[in-house]
């Protein structure tokens, strides 16, 4: 390592003074200008981290939904996933490190890391349309380059796409092919063989109105749009040419506000669907005849992917097993369904997608999704030699194997994908003839509400059983059991953000007014009992 060039360097990438960030749920995230030497340091980590694991490291520069103005970056580790804990430590340390003091902690994260300097480092970098972004991503480039690290830029993809790169060249191929060519012929080959099977595919079910969220997925989404057009025609809103990014419109917006994106006209029955701005999030959604807005969101995502894929087991006659994952943010209604209607069983982890797949990949089938869009589904290698040995079975059960081999290579498996995710529920749609209402009718979602309440230190709070219970501060969890009795069907949970300097208030009852008074009286305990700060949380909000 040459350590004189990465003080020279660095201090063309100088950290601001006292400036202290955290490599959070999905890697760090703030205004774009302030991120400069972080960018420039997590070229340095990911090529350490290449040379340890002796492999293809990427990273992402986006922040996602979050407003224009701000960026991000997160490494993504060999086989497409979230980088390592003991990493996201180093990460830290890292990027709050004082120029005099990098040296320092380099070699020691390479010493505790066993890195082996002389060792090649090899590292792909992306980035979504943010104006900062291209910038930032040749911070990471300096980064990756001082020490001897080789790399590929990819310039602009979705954060998923960049997952796809590494996992593609981590596994020699196998997979598919690292380029955007391979990705889009990868999908759309197994989204027309899948609907190939479809009986009834009429016009209602090739038609769908999507919401880009003024971001890389409309760029992308275009770009592949001609490979798959003969079995789904795709029109494009919010792409970037007039608004602006995830302002008033995108995933994060439809679902968190439970309305329709702005700059795009609806009519009823239209299936439609919004990404977030690195296209990893997508909802669903329309107007029924009477203009009501219905939002279909990741947990009943979850719910036609896996109720499907369990079909297609059962088919196949086969043993292996299947398990739901979802988050303490997951509708009510949607786990009671999958638990007792379809007889899923049903996990419950943190927020965050690296906690959702990792328990994801404890089944020979795991389908995950956050309610908020984000997820997808993990094959094992036991589903995929039953697909082998199929040759051999009967008519019948030979096409159910065909199919669930063509699923496997349309689900994105190295991240939550909304391209990926769109294509297979739009195959799944028109396999089982289902409309949107149809979809939208195999549950009634609890009504709900989340709020956010300002404290003086969120960490003040901590959380057991997957997020469901505060254990801190003494009495919190007391107040909120008191409240939830008041109301029918109903279930609160508080929990500070991993992304924003927040305590985020989650509450479901069997009315949204009731929804809505359950989470106003929880925040105001957590305002009460965790230091709140500012204005009161009001009723009415
Ligand atoms: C990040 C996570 C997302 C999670 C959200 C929660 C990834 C790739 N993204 O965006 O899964 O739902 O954080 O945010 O893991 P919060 O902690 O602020 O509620
Ligand atoms: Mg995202």
């Amino acid at each position: 390592m040459d350590l004189g060039a990465v003080t020279k360097y660095s201090a063309l990438h100088a950290k601001p003074s006292g400036l202290i960030l955290q490599y959070g749920t999905a890697g760090f995230r703030t205004k774009a200008e302030h991120l400069d030497h972080v960018m420039f340091r997590m070229g340095l980590l990911a090529a350490l981290r290449s040379k340890q694991t002796k492999s293809t490291i990427g990273v992402m520069v986006t922040a996602s939904h979050n407003p224009e103005e701000d960026n991000g970056v997160k490494l993504v580790d060999p086989l497409g996933e979230m980088l390592a804990p003991s990493w996201e430590e180093h990460a830290t340390c890292l990027a709050n490190a004082e120029e005099q003091d990098m040296q320092r902690v380099l070699i020691d994260i390479s010493e505790k890391e066993a890195v082996n300097l002389q060792q090649d480092a090899f590292v792909v970098v992306g980035r979504d349309t943010r104006p900062s972004s291209e910038k930032l991503s040749q911070s990471v480039i300096d980064g990756v380059t001082v020490l001897g690290g080789e790399f590929h830029d990819y310039g602009l993809l979705t954060t998923p796409q960049l997952h796809y790169m590494v996992y593609c060249r981590n596994t020699g191929s196998r997979y598919g092919k690292a380029t955007l060519e391979g990705y889009y012929q990868k999908l759309s080959k197994a989204f027309m063989e899948l609907i190939k099977q479809a009986s009834c595919s009429g016009d209602e079910y090739r038609s769908l109105k999507v919401d880009c969220a003024n971001g890389i997925g409309a760029l992308k989404l275009r770009e592949m749009e001609h490979y798959f057009s003969q079995g789904l025609s795709v029109q494009l809103f919010n792409d970037g040419s007039k608004g602006k990014l995830n302002h008033l419109c995108g995933a994060d917006f439809v679902k968190s506000h439970q309305k329709p994106p702005q700059g795009m006209e609806i009519k009823s029955n239209e299936r439609c669907c919004s990404f977030d701005g690195d296209a990893d999030r997508i909802v669903y959604y329309y107007h029924d005849a009477d203009g009501h807005f219905h939002l279909i969101d990741g947990d009943k995502i979850a719910t036609l992917i896996s109720s499907f894929l369990k079909e297609l087991l059962v088919e196949i006659g086969e043993s292996l097993n299947i398990g739901v994952v979802q988050t303490a943010y997951a509708n009510g209604s949607s786990t009671r369904y999958l638990e007792e209607v379809m007889k899923v069983p049903v996990y419950c982890t943190k927020t965050g997608v690296k906690h959702l797949h990792h328990k994801a990949q404890e089944f020979d089938i795991g389908v995950y999704f956050e309610a908020n869009g984000h997820g997808t589904a993990l094959f094992s290698t036991a589903v995929e030699m039953k697909i082998k040995q199929s040759e051999q079975l009967e008519e019948k059960k030979r096409k159910a194997a065909k199919m669930l081999e063509n699923i496997i290579d349309l689900f994105n498996q190295a991240a939550g994908d909304a391209i990926s995710d769109m294509l297979v529920i739009e195959a799944i749609l028109a396999l089982k003839g289902l409309t949107v209402q149809q979809w939208d009718a195999l549950y009634t979602d609890l009504p709900n509400r989340q709020l956010k309440v300002q404290v003086a230190d969120r960490r003040v709070i901590s959380t057991t059983n997957a997020e469901r219970q505060a254990v801190t501060p003494p009495g919190l969890q007391e107040t909120i059991n008191d409240l939830v009795k008041k109301y029918k069907l109903s279930r609160a949970f508080v929990r500070p953000s991993g992304t924003e300097d927040v305590v985020r208030v989650y509450a479901e009852a069997d009315s949204q007014e009731s929804a809505d008074h359950l989470a106003c009286e929880v925040s105001l305990a957590v305002f009460q009992l965790a230091g709140g700060i500012g204005e009161r949380p009001q009723p009415g909000f």
